[in-house]
């Protein structure tokens, strides 16, 4: 859609030289009206099922799928892991005799070793003991006195599957890598555990604690629609599709009101109200949503809080479904809605810089899919799949807009070439100036496609992730920039999904080679003169479990940044449910 063509000419605020080249705007704002609650006093009354969502079990008589005969591995992982789980809770030694194959050898779980504290938190790694010859009653004894353990196979080749061991103890946490054997018979038998490595963690007190109720539930919209999950509302909002049951949500934090204060602007799910949070001298947070004119109720993804016009205040911008809405700060403790961005449909997050260093700043957004409601009724994978899944080139066209002054923003995405490699299924993307030439580059995490690093010259743009090494052909979902080692060099970090099936198969030999890391997990690259390298193993970054948002940040103010992973998938009031 090209609604219209703008031509303008663009100064350097540094240097006040012309640049000669005029920029070619496509699309730009549109005027817009976001819906707002009509009564904003009155609560949503939450329904009172009488049958709970979870908890009953679903036994519909379906057939239950099982691993194809094409694919021995899987078949053979779901008896071997059986197997290991009756022995991680049997109670008594002739039941654990029944698994172990005559002349089991097993090593020791938890060799003696120096405790090291890093940051008040003793930790302990090893590699294997000595493997010895244990009965099974001191075998089932060392296995419990590790806790309650949780076991996923993430390897399987021949007879021996790699199984990946966390256990919760109380006072810490256990976490190690098994190599199991099996014999060749049904059920398979345990013939040898080695413990690869393992991690033994303690930590002195708790780093953080959880003030969201302290801070937050002076507010009845607080009870009333923050602690009310997807389950809960699933069962009184008619349409499904606008809650995106995965929850991508995101908040913007910034000072709305210039009192020195830290204020947070949070999206919710299509129907439910959007909310401003007006942080108070005594720590609490009050909800203003509604009296500041942003209480809007169309599904919402991502939110900045920003000043887009360099008068001093925070501006918000935020990405619904249909369309980038502009709100202008006017210091008068409200937003005014200055208009929306039509051409970037079903977005997912936005991000600002000033990539043409004239001196405001400009918004970048992800666009996940390429089908949206207006069109064709349908969303995200209901619309289309990623094809293929690892090299996707369908998903929807990311926007960068730059700043015209004045509330006017035009999209200059092709202008500047960020349609390179631009529809690969984009979650999110962060800038910093990666070459070290001024100007801020891009980088892009990709679900379904290898992620994209864009260098900007001059204004231009160029994807140089492959000849830098920073592709990641994984599922990526966030990506961070921080300098981990401190050699004066911005470093990348991009959350992507860990999953232990994924793994299984995406190593056996059916897939090439370029597959093999799309369920590792996360991944840490290191910088080096603009050139990256893979720490991602040695770092014991992979497993952040199915990783969403991610960020580097110096939680204990030591200097070396730290890394925060958000992960998990749809959960209800069991914590088990997937
Ligand atoms: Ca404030
Ligand atoms: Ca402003
Ligand atoms: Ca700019
Ligand atoms: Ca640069």
């Amino acid at each position: 859609m090209r609604l219209i063509r703008h031509l303008l000419f663009l100064f350097s605020a540094l240097s006040t030289t012309a640049i000669a080249e005029p920029i070619v705007v496509d699309d730009e704002l549109v005027k817009l009206r976001l819906k707002e609650m009509a009564r904003p006093d009155r609560l949503p009354v939450p329904v009172e099922s009488k049958t709970p969502l979870t908890g009953v079990p679903l036994n519909f008589n379906l057939p239950v799928a099982e691993a194809s005969d094409s694919w021995l591995g899987e078949k053979f992982t779901i008896r071997a892991l059986s197997q290991l789980n009756r022995l991680a809770k049997a109670q008594n030694e002739e039941e654990a005799t029944s698994l172990l194959a005559p002349g089991f050898l097993c090593s020791e779980f938890e060799t003696p070793g120096p405790i090291h504290t890093v940051h008040s938190v003793a930790v302990r790694v090893g590699t294997s003991g000595k493997v010895r010859s244990i009965s099974p009653k001191i075998l089932i004894e060392e296995i419990h006195a590790l806790g309650e353990l949780k076991l996923k196979v993430i390897g399987v080749e021949n007879l021996t599957t790699r199984v990946h061991v966390e256990a919760n103890r109380g006072d810490g946490e256990y976490s190690a890598t098994w190599l199991c054997s099996w014999t060749d018979e049904s059920p398979p038998k345990l013939q040898r555990l080695e413990v690869a490595n393992f991690e033994k963690i303690r930590a002195e007190g708790s780093w953080f604690q959880d003030v969201t109720k302290a801070a937050l539930e002076k507010n009845p919209r607080f009870e009333a629609q923050v602690l009310r999950g997807i389950g809960s509302w699933s069962q009184r909002i008619t349409r499904i599709g606008d809650l995106a049951m995965t929850g991508h949500h995101g908040i913007a934090v910034g000072d709305v009101n210039g009192d020195g204060l830290e204020d947070i602007y949070v999206c919710d799910g299509g129907s439910l109200p959007n909310q401003l949070y007006l942080q108070q001298a005594d720590g609490t947070a009050k909800e203003v949503a509604s009296k500041w004119g942003v209480a809007w109720l169309e599904d919402s993804r991502s939110a900045l809080l920003v000043d887009l016009d360099n008068d001093g205040d925070q501006d918000l911008v935020v990405a619904t479904i249909a369309m980038i809405a502009f709100a202008e700060n006017n210091g008068t403790g409200k937003f005014e809605l200055r208009g929306g961005f039509p051409g970037a449909p079903y977005p997912f997050s936005l991000s600002a810089a000033d990539f043409d260093s004239d001196g405001d700043l400009d918004i970048y957004t992800c666009v996940y899919s390429a089908d949206d409601a207006s069109v064709s009724g349908k969303r995200g994978f209901e619309a289309s799949s990623p094809t293929p899944f690892n090299d996707a080139e369908n998903g929807g066209r990311n926007v960068l807009l730059a700043n015209l002054s004045d509330f006017k923003f035009g999209d200059v995405t092709k202008q500047v070439g960020m349609d390179q490699n631009n529809t690969r299924w984009s979650f999110a993307a962060s800038w910093e100036d990666f070459d070290r030439d001024g100007d801020p580059d891009l980088y892009v995490a990709n679900d379904f496609g290898r992620n994209c690093l864009y260098r900007n010259d001059d204004g231009k743009f160029v994807n140089s992730a492959p000849e830098v090494g920073a592709e990641d052909m994984a599922a990526g979902m966030s990506v961070s920039w921080g300098d981990f080692n401190r050699d004066g060099e911005a470093d990348l970090f991009v959350g992507n999904m860990f999953s232990s099936a994924g793994q299984r198969v995406a190593f056996q030999r059916k897939f090439s080679d370029g597959k093999t890391r799309m369920a590792r997990g996360n991944t840490l690259f290191s910088a080096n003169d603009g050139v990256f390298q893979d720490h991602s193993l040695e770092s014991g970054v992979t497993n952040g479990g199915w990783a969403w948002s991610s960020g580097f940040a110096d939680l204990n103010n030591d200097g070396w940044q730290d890394l925060v992973v958000a992960n998990g998938y749809l959960t209800n009031t069991r914590d088990d449910d997937l």
